[in-house]
């Protein structure tokens, strides 16, 4: 099985609440790696890059100005399987159609907050890890846990 990265990001709204532990917790006590993390005020043509394939939705102008309109927390989860695993633990991107007991099913309830972005293939895992950090940003490194996640 081949290892992932999925870029994950607490949205303003997340910073703004106070949810950023929150979120972190989740995804280390389920047995990721983290090999990337930042406190980062996205410039609007990055924010118009990472969501370039909804430019011609109605709700992509209030898109761009929710996500740079405070700071966010850019983060590279990186596993065996991570990328749609990950997007189950976010949950659907309605937080009122999303089930308990996921980050937005518990932490939400409007699709423009939202909390959280998570990437939906492996492919855009790797574009949007390499559009938000720089080469130097990522950390590879073994955890003490990894013989007691993985046989
Ligand atoms: O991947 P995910 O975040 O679950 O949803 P996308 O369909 O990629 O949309 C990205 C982002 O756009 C979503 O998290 C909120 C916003 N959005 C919206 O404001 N209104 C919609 N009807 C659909 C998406
Ligand atoms: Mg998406």
């Amino acid at each position: 099985e081949q290892v992932e990265q999925s870029y994950i990001m607490v949205k303003p709204d997340g910073v703004q609440r106070g949810l950023v532990g929150e979120v972190i917790s989740r995804f280390e006590r389920k047995g990721f790696k983290l090999t990337g993390l930042k406190l980062f005020q996205c410039p609007k043509e990055l924010a118009e890059e990472h969501y370039k394939d909804l430019k011609a939705k109605s709700f992509y102008p209030t898109l761009i100005d929710y996500i740079t309109s405070g700071p966010v927390v850019c983060m590279v989860w990186e596993g065996v399987g991570v990328v749609a695993s990950a997007r189950k633990l976010i949950g659907s991107t309605n937080p009122l159609q999303a089930e308990p007991g996921t980050i937005r099913g518990d932490l939400a309830v409007q699709t423009g907050r939202n909390v959280i972005h998570g990437s939906d293939s492996p492919e855009n895992g790797k574009r949007e890890t390499a559009l938000w950090f720089k080469e130097g940003e990522l950390c590879e490194w073994t955890p003490a846990q990894a013989p007691w996640l993985m046989e």
